[in-house]
């Protein structure tokens, strides 16, 4: 009779004695089309589990979250670094773990890093947050790791975190929140964090310009209200004015150009239904509340957004991308100034949840698949 308990050993000795592979096998480059000629989608990496959040480091290497709870350095060729210590704690549930990352302005003097997360909270509750820190020496850590920003109040829920961090030109920081999929948090409610655009100074205070400081009975880090679930978000190259990508209710995802003190309008005006089938508040227009430059029915549920500002692909520079989860695909957008005058599906043959979308300091896009093996994916022209 043999001894089976023995096979998992025997099994780790095979293993460790097998030639370890030097490089993690890649999927070839797909080629697919596009209004600005054939393009090749290359893999970058792999082995990334449901990759959330991009930022490019000034030498060309990416920090990388991934949902779960990790962030990784990943170099220009691929490889990824160990998971990076010195992390906030985080409740990853549901659509929460480690959201997005970005870079502080000044990073290449203070290398400091500013994650967005579900925090766990009292009583099971968790809500999103903010924290930063400094990237050691190393490269392995973050070091005086602080929390900048708890959202008001807490949910039970796991769903609608937002989570974008976006600097603006004058060096406040931008973060998204989402409406927790709970309508009793109303976008609506300025007493709280729920749905809503924030602004923050780098250490987590308040600009004194922000339109609600002062003013009882309403959040002072409120930048704009009425969000469902902004999960693209990115400063115009123009303008430097904020825009977002909202996932929306069924048949309501949007695009917002963002302002100070404005609302825009979920959850009592919304284009769609919500995904139970019930119709959303009070309709589509409402005086006092904003309309969204362009809204997707049916949705796409979109997720990052990044403005094209190089020159790699033909009549592209100027438009505006973002990613497709349900839809599978990338949606590049034609402006005119504020509006959306066209719209272009791509990369629908490679069947994947793209998360997130950035322009590389190379002029290619990258994008993050959604994946429990997740990708970063290089866009280029094949030409
Ligand atoms: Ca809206």
């Amino acid at each position: 009779m043999p001894d089976w308990s023995r096979l998992p050993k025997l099994a780790a000795v095979l293993l460790a004695l097998a030639p370890v592979p030097v490089v993690a096998q890649m999927p070839a480059p797909v080629r697919v089309a596009s209004s600005a000629g054939p393009l090749l989608v290359e893999t970058v990496a792999v082995g990334l589990e449901n990759p959330w959040g991009l930022a490019f480091l000034p030498d060309g290497r990416m920090l990388v979250t991934e949902r779960p709870g990790r962030l990784r350095i990943v170099s220009a060729d691929g490889k990824l670094g160990a998971p990076l210590g010195g992390l906030p704690r985080l409740a990853a549930r549901g659509q929460g773990g480690l959201l997005d990352v970005a870079l502080d302005p000044a990073f290449r003097e203070n290398r400091t890093i500013y994650l967005s997360y579900s925090e766990p909270r009292d009583n099971n509750a968790v809500a999103t947050a903010v924290a930063r820190g400094v990237l050691n020496a190393a490269d392995t850590a973050l070091v005086g790791t602080t929390v900048i920003f708890q959202q008001q109040p807490a949910g039970n829920t796991t769903r609608h975190f937002g989570s974008r961090l976006v600097f603006g030109r004058d060096g406040a920081l931008f973060v998204t929140t989402g409406d927790r999929g709970n309508m009793e948090m109303s976008a609506q409610d300025p007493a709280t964090h729920i749905g809503k655009v924030l602004r923050l100074r780098p250490d987590g205070s308040v600009p004194p310009d922000n339109p609600f400081v002062g003013q009882a009975g309403r959040r002072p880090e409120i930048w704009s209200s009425g969000h469902r679930n902004a999960q693209g978000a990115a400063l115009h190259p123009q303008s430097g004015v904020l825009w977002t990508i909202e996932h929306g209710a069924r048949g309501g995802d949007e695009v917002n150009v963002v302002r100070k003190g404005l609302n825009y309008g979920w959850p009592v005006i919304s284009y769609g239904v919500e995904y139970s089938g019930r119709k959303i508040g009070e309709g589509q227009v409402k005086p006092g509340l904003e309309q969204p430059i362009h809204y997707w029915d049916p949705s796409i549920a979109p997720s990052g957004a990044a403005f094209y500002t190089a020159d790699r692909f033909r009549g592209w520079k100027g438009s505006l991308f973002t990613g497709g989860l349900i839809s599978e695909m990338l949606v590049r957008m034609t402006l005119d100034g504020d509006r959306v005058i066209g719209e272009e599906r791509l990369l629908k043959e490679i069947n994947e949840r793209i998360r997130d979308v950035r322009q590389g300091p190379d002029g290619y896009l990258y994008l993050l698949t959604d994946n429990s093996n997740g990708r970063i994916l290089r866009v280029r022209p094949a030409g």
